[in-house]
């Protein structure tokens, strides 16, 4: 009866993964695609024209270019079948629905492919609402604003690797909540833990399921990484609510195609400069 892609070696996760996301604020998923789906993930990836274009060019063409060392594309709407199906692949929904229940809308994408040199993402939180002092942002801080991060092709440790702090999701959401605070110990009682930095390591087809509250960075590539090019695809799902910033228009195309499931989860307002206003 199902259609749907064999995108992950599971459709649903375990309640050790279900304690995990509780109690370090992300889950790793390492090795967790099929052959085929990272397979079909990277092929499609590297045959989008802009990436072919990107990573065809020179150094010195990419020089001429706003970053020589990033694709970035956010939102990023023009994927094809396998990107598509991650949207609702029933390992994702079976997670979101496991972690925070049935009310949740599709947030917005993005694509991202970091050649060697690129340098750090220092320790930040992805949760959009944070430093906006109005009624609207503040009422959000507490709901749910998920990412989930998909590396087709993997990282090494120290070479564009994802850094986290697990247990910083639990901290309250106050601006003198800084990476440096934090790191020194100040909010350690309050999380009931030592919150610590950990450099995480992942083999190609792995997947990062993460609470956007909790503290992560991202190491530089050095220029002698033994891999080209790193792949990185975002999917971000946020409690039904109002928009966060980036919370993408949905195209026609998508809605041409959605199913009753996906209609669902693209039912919602997107982010406009004024959508925070009162
Ligand atoms: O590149 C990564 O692994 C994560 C980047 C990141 O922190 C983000 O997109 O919010
Ligand atoms: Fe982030």
């Amino acid at each position: 009866m199902s259609s749907y892609l064999p995108l992950f070696r599971l459709t649903e996760p375990s309640r050790e993964h279900i304690d995990d996301f509780h109690r370090d604020g992300y889950i790793a998923f390492p090795d967790i695609f099929t052959d085929e789906g990272r397979e079909e993930l990277i092929a499609e990836a590297l045959r989008y024209t802009p990436v072919r274009e990107f990573l065809a060019r020179s150094p010195e063409e990419r020089q001429k270019h706003c970053n020589p060392f990033i694709y970035f594309e956010r939102p990023w709407n023009d994927r094809e079948v396998w990107a598509d199906s991650l949207i609702d692949a029933p390992l994702i929904t079976a997670l979101l629905r496991a972690t925070i229940g049935p009310d949740y809308h599709f947030c917005h994408s993005a694509l991202n492919v970091a050649l060697p040199g690129v340098g750090p993402i220092g320790f930040h939180q992805d949760h959009h609402h944070w430093f906006h002092q109005n009624p609207v942002n503040l009422a959000e801080r507490e709901n749910a604003y998920i990412q989930v991060l998909y590396y087709p092709n993997g990282f090494k440790r120290g070479d564009r690797s994802l850094s986290v702090i697990p247990g910083s999701h639990r901290v309250s959401p106050l601006p003198e909540v800084t990476p440096e605070r934090l790191l020194a110990g100040d909010f350690d009682q309050q999380a009931g833990r030592e919150l610590r930095k950990t450099q995480l390591e992942l083999p190609p087809g792995s997947m990062v399921y993460l609470n956007a509250r909790m503290f992560h960075a991202v190491e530089p590539k050095p220029l002698d990484s033994t891999q080209p090019f790193r792949l990185f695809v975002i999917d971000i799902f946020k409690q039904a609510g109002p928009p966060h910033r980036y919370t993408q228009e949905i195209t026609d195309a998508w809605l041409e195609r959605a199913t009753s499931y996906r209609r669902n989860l693209f039912d919602r307002a997107a982010y406009t400069p004024e959508c925070w206003i009162p």
